[in-house]
């Protein structure tokens, strides 16, 4: 069968720090090849809508996916989907991916028969028995299945990530993916899931507090056959279990690969296991994000972080010891008022590291989307991007945002600082010399896109799709109610340090 996935465009406020490859289209579009289909694929962070128009002309596939990590790219997959059946009637249209998996029945309604199923869940085990039923019959049997007729079975997990191998080929334009001076980068996985249980966050309720890991042979053969210089990982918590770091670092080593890379992990873990991060800096380690997400204990405790202050500061020194750059990600709430915005700009004045901000946003699939009792102000699928207040703010909406780009901008400024600049000038000047202008660009564009007037009116674009309202439960959603995949057994959820839930 001819099979076309598509990823969406980059989100606005993101695009200028990072662009990533979609490692989980590739693991999907793997997955197909290795169950013998045709497949192509148009990434649309890279490529634009003439791109993919002319490729569906071309290759006429008889299945169209696409992938929505990200519920801001929800109303853009649904039009070009409505154009997919008007250009190829009879094409099976499909959604997938992290947010669609949590709001999968009311995004075929709002689609209203332009989009036929969204499969739920991981897409490596659903792809190939979706492609056949297409074809045979039997659509309703596909794990993680959902259409118009309801629910079919749910999800299956993967039993092990170390295939099928993203299918890393099919992405035209590599060298435009990039994250700050890594330019150009790939991403690779080394562990799924996440045994933490923020209150924030989606991505234990996904996978259901499951952890899996790549075996270290995997991960490094992996490694070594990716062209880039820079690489992303892409776990949420990196090295939480020690002895898999040093697996994989021990493999690097004997296969001499070097590279530089960008990593997320947590405080906690960073200082639990420095001595795997010290081997892993030796090795190319060069970025890290933290999300230390609030300043005081009553943020930590909210979020359910399971961290402390101090252990964050710890964390800060570690990494500074080790020469690896951090980028430190804090929660705004949209209840802070113009003395709170102050203390953070202080704060990250006071710290040498890149430090992010994202506004608190209740996400389906999150804790806090049930538990939340402020009422959303919108239901616009765009403004959940994280860099929008969709409940009410303290301040005016517009004094809000200019508050948080205020704070935005004196952060970049201190990173574009006399120092910064100098250390800039010369990373610019040796991407530059390799043909790499996305770091060049980002540099450009801060001010064009941070823009208080700018974020104001996207409250007021006509809205066409909206999420479903939240159901409040009040003191908290069953956990199990929560998960998207079932809970695997014992066995599979062992990940060492991390609290039981
Ligand atoms: C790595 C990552 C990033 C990376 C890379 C993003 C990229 N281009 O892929 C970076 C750092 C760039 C990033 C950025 C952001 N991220 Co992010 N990210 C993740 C993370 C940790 C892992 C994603 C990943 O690569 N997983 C590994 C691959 C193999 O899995 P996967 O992509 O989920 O794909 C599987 C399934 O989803 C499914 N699938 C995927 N596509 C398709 C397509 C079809 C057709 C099918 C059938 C199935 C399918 O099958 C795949 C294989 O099993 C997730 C959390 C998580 N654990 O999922 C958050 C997450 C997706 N990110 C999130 C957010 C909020 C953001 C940002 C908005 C943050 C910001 N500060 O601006 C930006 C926006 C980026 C953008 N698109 O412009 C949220 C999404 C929230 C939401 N509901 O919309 C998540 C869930 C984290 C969270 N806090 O809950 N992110
Ligand atoms: S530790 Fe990170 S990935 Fe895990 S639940 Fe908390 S925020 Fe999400």
């Amino acid at each position: 069968m001819r099979l076309m996935l598509v990823h969406p465009s980059a989100l606005m406020y993101s695009e200028i720090f990072l662009r990533l490859e979609p490692l989980g289209l590739e693991r999907v579009a793997g997955a197909a090849l290795a169950a013998g289909h045709e497949v192509r694929a148009v990434d649309l962070q890279v490529s634009n809508r003439r791109d993919l128009d002319r490729d569906l002309a071309q290759f006429r596939p008889e299945a169209v996916g696409f992938s929505l990590n990200y519920l801001a790219n929800i109303p853009e997959a649904i039009d070009i989907a409505r154009d997919v059946k008007v250009m190829l009637p009879g094409c099976f249209v499909f959604f997938g991916g992290h947010s669609v998996s949590f709001v999968a029945s009311h995004v075929l309604e709002q689609a209203d028969g332009a989009v036929d199923a969204v499969l739920r869940g991981e897409g490596e085990t659903a792809i190939g028995p979706l492609l056949s039923a297409i074809r045979d019959g039997g659509i309703g049997g596909v794990p993680g299945i959902v259409t118009a007729d309801g629910l079919g079975p749910g999800p299956r997990l993967l039993d092990s990530i170390d295939a099928p191998r993203p299918a890393r080929h099919l992405m035209r334009n590599r060298r435009r993916y990039f994250i700050g001076e890594l330019d150009p980068c790939a991403s690779i996985e080394f562990t799924r899931g996440c045994p933490w249980d923020c209150s924030f966050c989606s991505a234990w309720t996904f996978y259901g507090r499951s952890y899996r890991k790549a075996s270290p042979e995997a991960a490094a053969a992996e490694l070594a056959s990716i062209d880039e210089p820079n690489v992303f990982i892409v776990d949420d918590v990196s090295f939480i279990r020690a002895e898999h770091g040093d697996a994989i670092a021990a493999q690097i080593e004997r296969r001499r690969i070097r590279k530089r890379y960008y990593l997320e992990t947590r405080s906690d873990v960073l200082l639990r296991n420095t001595d795997v991060f010290e081997r892993w800096a030796r090795l190319g380690l060069k970025y890290m994000f933290l999300g230390m997400e609030a300043l005081d204990a009553e943020g930590l405790d909210l979020y359910r972080k399971r961290v402390s202050q101090d252990e964050n500061i710890h964390a800060l020194e570690a990494a500074r010891k080790l020469g690896i750059m951090v980028a430190i990600n804090l929660i705004v709430d949209p209840a802070w008022d113009t003395d709170q915005f102050k203390v953070v700009r202080e704060f990250a004045l006071s710290v040498p590291e890149i430090v992010h901000l994202t506004v608190l946003t209740p996400y389906p699939g999150t804790e806090i989307w049930h538990t939340e009792s402020r009422r959303l102000t919108t239901r616009d699928y765009r403004l959940f991007d994280i860099q929008h207040a969709v409940v009410p703010t303290k301040l005016p909406l517009a004094e809000f945002y200019a508050e948080l780009v205020r704070t935005q901008a004196v952060i970049n400024r201190k990173h574009l600082g006399v120092a910064a600049v100098t250390g800039a000038a010369r990373v610019l000047a040796r991407n530059l010399a390799h043909g790499q202008t996305n770091f060049a660009r980002m540099l450009w564009k801060f001010n064009s896109v941070y823009n208080p007037s700018r974020q104001v009116a996207d409250h007021r674009r006509a809205v066409r799709y909206e999420l479903p309202l939240p159901v409040h439960s009040g003191n908290g959603a069953g956990r199990q109610l929560l998960y998207l995949h079932n809970r695997p057994p014992v066995h599979a959820r062992q990940a060492g340090g991390a609290p039981s839930g």
